[in-house]
């Protein structure tokens, strides 16, 4: 990097460190741009629930959930979850209730081909996604799809997932049948959502399947295998379908953002970045593609220093780089939390692994306002310093929104998951007013559901469900209602209160 470059990244981060305050002032009404969608999300393996029915093939949770001794609080599973395979036209009216632009769900690769390959289409499994595509877009709720939300045909995790590189062929294959069943009528698709948390957690940690705790090695496999995929199906949908079609892909991706502890780690904290989502970013948005030097040169230096033949991390070829470059129409941002970063030289974490190579350690404030998940607590100057690096960084791409959002126990009464809401959405248009290019802004969740390995024990839906009840009621919690008053206003006024004890309704027009 040239010095002019080096002293202008130096003076970004000083003022990404500065702990940026919001431009508005909480007692104002503050007015939400034209052109800004908003939405919510699920994703298929966290409310279908209809495990085994009208042909489903098995997927790695479905698999992982019924293991023994079970990995899973309280032994939950997703196999019922919030039966919305069966339970669509509610859900579709609470989208309507709360006048949703759009709908982001994932589509069960199993439930469609049931074999994991294109031999064979579960008619059934497919007339489902079409009920409910074809029930939104009655009251003009768009479809936002995600090809692949975690829930992987258990048949491919046996020969590898995502350490396996022919799952390219695979993917794409699955792509392609969902263009040609759903594309007519959706035109937002996202490939893959969040590959550090499938990586990083189901490959070199033990979080998500297949825990294989392969640290440093299987998850740099499965991001390099993510990559192509993604990029492999993107240009076959630009190549077979863009015409015909006229959608739009991407891929949405886990931006955490990590702080320096004081000065002296503002380079430990863009590391950590780099390899925490730049691993992702760079070679899709950068100018120069391919993984962020910093990551080659770390795993490479530490793979020789450790006696490895060669690095680690996967080299991607020239052809690869050129294939991943620019192979997304946005960024899809999936945000709900910072941490706080220093170096430490004295290795706290098993070598190699992936946090060895990052070389830091992280933390976050008991100061910070705390959800139900223990990873997450509420920083919305961090969602700032994370659009404004993305901003920065990749020359101001259009971004998504995919997912923001914060846990509670349960309870009607959820002013702790209010108060974020509001904080990240202002925090967000902090970053819209200095230029970023913002187009959607997606709650998650709508309701709550299976929280992977924390079961029904955190919920993040702006719809309490019962789990009790075999019919699942959906009940609008207070943040409904004033996500509903956002989006109705186009506008976030701090002093609303809803009166919860009237039913919140579909307005006119959805
Ligand atoms: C998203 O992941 C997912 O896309 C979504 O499916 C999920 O329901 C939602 O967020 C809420 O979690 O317990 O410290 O080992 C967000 C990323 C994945 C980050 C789980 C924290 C747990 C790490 N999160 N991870 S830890």
């Amino acid at each position: 990097m040239k010095q002019s470059g080096k002293l202008m990244l130096l003076f970004l981060i000083g003022m990404v460190f500065a702990e940026c305050k919001s431009n508005v002032n909480r007692h104002e009404i503050r007015k939400i741009p034209e052109g800004i969608i908003f939405g919510t999300a699920t994703a298929a393996y966290q409310v279908e629930g209809a495990r085994d029915e009208d042909g489903k093939g098995e997927s790695n949770w479905d698999h992982f959930t019924h293991k023994e001794p079970c990995p899973v609080k309280n032994c939950d599973t997703g196999d019922i979850a919030n039966d919305s395979y069966h339970q669509y036209k509610r859900d579709v009216e609470m989208m309507r209730e709360l006048g949703l632009d759009f709908y982001r769900f994932s589509l069960s690769w199993s439930r469609i081909l049931p074999t994991s390959f294109t031999d064979k289409i579960n008619e059934k499994g497919v007339q489902y996604y079409n009920n409910l595509i074809n029930e939104m877009l009655a009251y003009n709720i768009q479809p936002m799809v995600t090809l692949f939300h975690w829930d992987l045909p258990q048949k491919l995790q046996d020969m590898g997932g995502w350490t396996n590189p022919y799952i390219v062929d695979w993917f794409t294959d699955y792509a392609r049948v969902a263009f040609e069943l759903f594309g007519d009528r959706v035109k937002y698709w996202f490939t893959i959502n969040e590959p550090r948390e499938i990586c990083y957690e189901g490959y070199g940690a033990t979080s998500v399947p297949p825990t294989l705790n392969i640290s440093g090695y299987a998850d740099y496999l499965c991001a390099k295998n993510i990559l192509v995929a993604h990029a492999n199906t993107y240009h076959m949908y630009k190549k077979e379908f863009q015409q015909s079609q006229a959608g739009t892909i991407g891929i949405a991706l886990s931006v955490i953002w990590y702080e320096p502890e004081s000065e002296e780690y503002i380079e430990a904290a863009e590391d950590a970045r780099q390899f925490s989502w730049g691993i992702y970013a760079n070679p899709i948005f950068s100018k120069t593609g391919d993984f962020p030097e910093i990551v080659k040169d770390r795993v490479a230096d530490k793979s020789l220093a450790q006696g490895f033949s060669r690095s680690r991390l996967p080299e991607l070829s020239p052809d690869e780089v050129d294939l991943i470059k620019g192979s997304s129409d946005f960024f899809g941002i999936n945000h709900y939390t910072t941490y706080i970063i220093y170096r430490n030289s004295s290795s706290i974490f098993p070598t190699p692994s992936f946090y060895d190579d990052i070389g830091s350690v992280f933390y976050q404030k008991e100061t910070w306002e705390a959800a139900a998940s223990l990873w997450l607590k509420a920083v919305p100057w961090g969602f700032y310093n994370a659009l404004t690096k993305i901003r920065t960084e990749y020359d101001n791409p259009p971004v998504y929104i995919t997912e923001n959002g914060f846990s509670t126990r349960g309870g009607l009464v959820d002013d702790s998951r209010i108060k974020y809401y509001r904080n990240y959405i202002n925090a967000m248009l902090d970053a819209v007013e200095d230029g970023s290019d913002i187009r959607s802004y997606t709650a998650w969740s709508l309701m709550d559901n299976f929280e992977w390995t924390e079961g029904y024990t955190e919920c993040f839906g702006l719809y309490e469900v019962n789990y009790n009840d075999p019919s699942r009621t959906r009940t609008a919690r207070k943040s409904a209602y004033v996500y509903k008053e956002i989006l109705r206003a186009r506008q976030l006024d701090f002093h609303y209160e809803p009166d919860i004890t009237v039913p919140i309704t579909i307005d006119d027009g959805h």
